[in-house]
């Protein structure tokens, strides 16, 4: 039985995942799922969440780094079950932004080796379901600071966003099916518009008899 594709959209922090994820889960509806990254629902989203809201909150940087993939294989099972149901499951961030913000942390502090090293990193996600399309919003870190709610959270910070943008660079050029789309200048409207034309192109628009790929 054909299967649903399973899409992505990654970006720095309010480049415009969320409401990018929401119009695709919405285009896409009934047969849809959305699932947003970090889930701040599960037991240990309620950890992450702490730790992302609360700058007296201390986890040490691989702790923090497990706790976003366990997070992901919570969710894991649910995700290929909806897959196999013929349903197009949106991520709003998954596995990249894991390497990507744990790297760019590591680039701040050189003390801990396992933290810069990108298989380490990648390590604990291996075998979660890989997206067949990967949307990377990218835009220039001035728009970024103008949007709403910028800056309220631990990784909100400009010069830090300069870093994970050559990180998510970095990880990406080990990875495919990735297309980055520049939202710089564009409303929400022209970037869905941008999103759709890659889907169409990938052929990520319609069901699928390709078997769901694991990272590995
Ligand atoms: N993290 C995450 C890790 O360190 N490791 C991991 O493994 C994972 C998964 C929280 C933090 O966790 C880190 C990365 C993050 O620092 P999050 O909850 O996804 O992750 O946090 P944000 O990225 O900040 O999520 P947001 O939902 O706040 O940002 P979005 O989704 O990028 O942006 P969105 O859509 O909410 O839009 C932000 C604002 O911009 C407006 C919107 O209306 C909104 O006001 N907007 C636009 N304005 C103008 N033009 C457009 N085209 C616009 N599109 C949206």
């Amino acid at each position: 039985m054909p299967r649903g594709q399973l899409i992505l959209i990654e970006g720095l922090d309010r480049s415009g995942k969320s409401t990018q994820s929401q119009v695709l889960f919405e285009k896409f509806s009934p047969d849809s799922s959305l699932v947003k990254f970090p889930n701040r629902e599960t037991k240990i989203g309620s950890i992450i969440n702490e730790y992302l809201t609360d700058s007296d909150f201390h986890l040490s940087d691989q702790s923090a780094h497990l706790l976003f993939s366990a997070n992901r294989w919570e969710l894991a099972q649910s995700i290929i079950d909806d897959l196999n149901e013929g349903k197009f499951v949106v991520l709003d961030r998954y596995i990249y932004s894991g390497i990507a913000y744990s790297l760019a942390k590591s680039k701040q502090s050189s003390v801990q080796p396992e933290m810069s090293s990108v298989d380490w990193l990648y390590s604990p996600d291996k075998g979660l379901p890989k997206p067949d399309l990967t949307i990377f919003l990218t835009l220039d870190l001035k728009e970024l600071g103008n949007r709403k709610g910028w800056g309220e959270e631990r990784y909100e910070k400009e010069e830090f966003q300069k870093t994970v943008k050559s990180c998510f660079e970095e990880v990406f050029k080990q990875h495919d099916k990735i297309k980055s789309i520049d939202v710089n200048g564009k409303d929400i409207e022209q970037v869905t518009a941008l999103i759709w034309a890659e889907l169409e192109a990938h052929g990520a628009t319609t069901l699928t008899e390709r078997a769901i790929e694991k990272f590995e």
